[in-house]
């Protein structure tokens, strides 16, 4: 077991059966054109954490533990896709409409695909999810059973939405789930806080929160 120094209290990592999830880091979040834009965010927040979330995917890669990489993605028919959820917000350019990177979280299209400074080995997982948490219709938990994962190490984008719920559902599988706090952002800084902070209170309800240099520390010591 290896400790990390996390809140509330310390995170026990096992290394044989952790893996690293990495959520949403797609083009259609992080670049201007895409669904994070269409909605008026200011997409510059979440692009200034992928040298951080490089090194993290660097330091699982350099162990050969395993490595998840989620998108948010709808199929080509959007028959995977609620209505509600098209039509939720007031953006010009909705989900399955053609922007700048092609149609919006389809699969397949430009901004659908995870940012290049990041983008997935061979051998690495990638999950593609109709929802906001990454085990609702994808049929992740039973691959990560199949691979003896008891804990999850998580990164990416938003924070309080695809994070959180990815979290929260590991959480009730059964994961113990650490979040690296620098790895991950949100367009809004104070619900970035505010999910941390609703993660680790009362014991850590739903999990832990470090940063990276305290699991940089943790696994060289
Ligand atoms: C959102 C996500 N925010 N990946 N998706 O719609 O958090």
């Amino acid at each position: 077991m290896i400790a990390v120094q996390a809140s509330p209290y310390p995170y026990f990592l096992p290394p044989a059966s952790t893996a690293l999830v990495v959520i949403d880091m797609q083009r259609d979040f992080i670049e201007p054109g895409g669904f994070g834009d269409a909605l008026g965010n200011d997409v510059s927040r979440l692009a200034a954490i992928i040298p951080t979330v490089a090194q993290l995917l660097a330091l699982f890669r350099a162990r050969g533990w395993p490595v998840i990489h989620t998108r948010e993605a709808h199929l080509p028919d959007l028959s995977d896709c609620p209505p509600a959820k098209i039509a939720r917000g007031s953006a010009a350019t909705r989900i399955g409409q053609a922007g700048p990177m092609g149609r919006l979280l389809v699969r397949g299209e430009p901004g659908n695909q995870i940012v290049p400074d990041l983008a997935p080995l061979a051998g690495e997982m990638v999950v593609d999810k109709p929802g906001k948490g990454m085990f609702w219709a994808t049929g992740l938990h039973e691959a990560l059973q199949v691979k003896g994962i008891t804990h999850l190490v998580f990164a990416g984008v938003t924070t309080e939405v695809c994070v959180q719920t990815s979290m929260r559902e590991g959480n009730d599988r059964g994961y113990e789930c650490l979040l690296i706090t620098d790895a991950t952002e949100s367009y809004f800084a104070e619900y970035k806080a505010a999910t941390i902070s609703m993660i680790t209170a009362q014991g850590g309800i739903v999990g832990w929160a470090a940063p990276l240099a305290a699991l940089e520390q943790a696994v060289s010591s």
